[in-house]
């Protein structure tokens, strides 16, 4: 079955919140890994009133702009790469990150960010993009939007632990104040 655009986004937007946030929202729960049922989620965002059947499904976790969801082989659980409050553990990839990475923020935010560094506040980590306008973006989500240039290879060589999600975002546990300051546009 043919999907709107505008259908697909706020199926995707529904998933995001339960396979991150709120499993219960779809009276479903998650294993230790993330992983939902895939039949037990279609089953249960049916339940809640939305229609979704495996067909979409398949095309959301597909086409996704930001591949925010992965199947396992033959496609019988279903996770979200990146993003959760709830304490699961999806098998990031530890990596070593880039020089500088973004991140972007809204400007009421930035007294509070000077004095305590990046928190995850909410998630489980601090999310980080390799390029400036992605930063720009994801700011935007809150406000009027400014983007930190982050020192990451300094932090790594200073012990700190990166992680690369399955579709791009970079991870960590908290920034300094040191190693933060505001990005140039580019
Ligand atoms: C801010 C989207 C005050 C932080 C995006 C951010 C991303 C502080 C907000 C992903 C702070 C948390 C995550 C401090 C951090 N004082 N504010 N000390 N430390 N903050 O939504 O990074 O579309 O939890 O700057 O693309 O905005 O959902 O994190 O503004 O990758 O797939 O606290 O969500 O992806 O906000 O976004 P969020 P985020 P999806």
């Amino acid at each position: 079955m043919e999907m709107g655009k505008s259908k697909q986004d706020k199926l995707s937007v529904f998933l995001s919140l339960v396979l991150r946030h709120d499993p219960d929202a779809a009276g479903i729960s998650l294993d230790g890994h993330g992983w939902a049922d895939t039949q037990e989620l279609i089953a249960g965002v049916n339940a809640s009133g939305r229609k979704l059947d495996m067909e979409m499904l398949e095309e959301i976790v597909r086409t996704d702009e930001k591949g925010r969801y992965s199947f396992n082989e033959d496609k019988t659980l279903i996770r979200a790469n990146q993003g959760h409050s709830i304490p699961v553990d999806v098998e990031l990839k530890q990596a070593v990150p880039p020089e500088k990475l973004y991140h972007g923020t809204a400007s009421r935010f930035m007294d509070s960010i000077k004095g305590q560094g990046l928190k995850p506040m909410s998630r489980l980590y601090v999310h980080l993009s390799k390029d400036y306008s992605t930063a720009v973006k994801v700011g935007s989500r809150h406000g009027q939007p400014m983007v930190l240039e982050v020192d990451a290879g300094r932090m790594a060589r200073d012990g700190a632990v990166f992680y690369l999600s399955e579709n791009g975002v970079w991870l960590t546990g908290y920034v300094k104040p040191e190693y933060l300051s505001i990005a140039k546009e580019g």
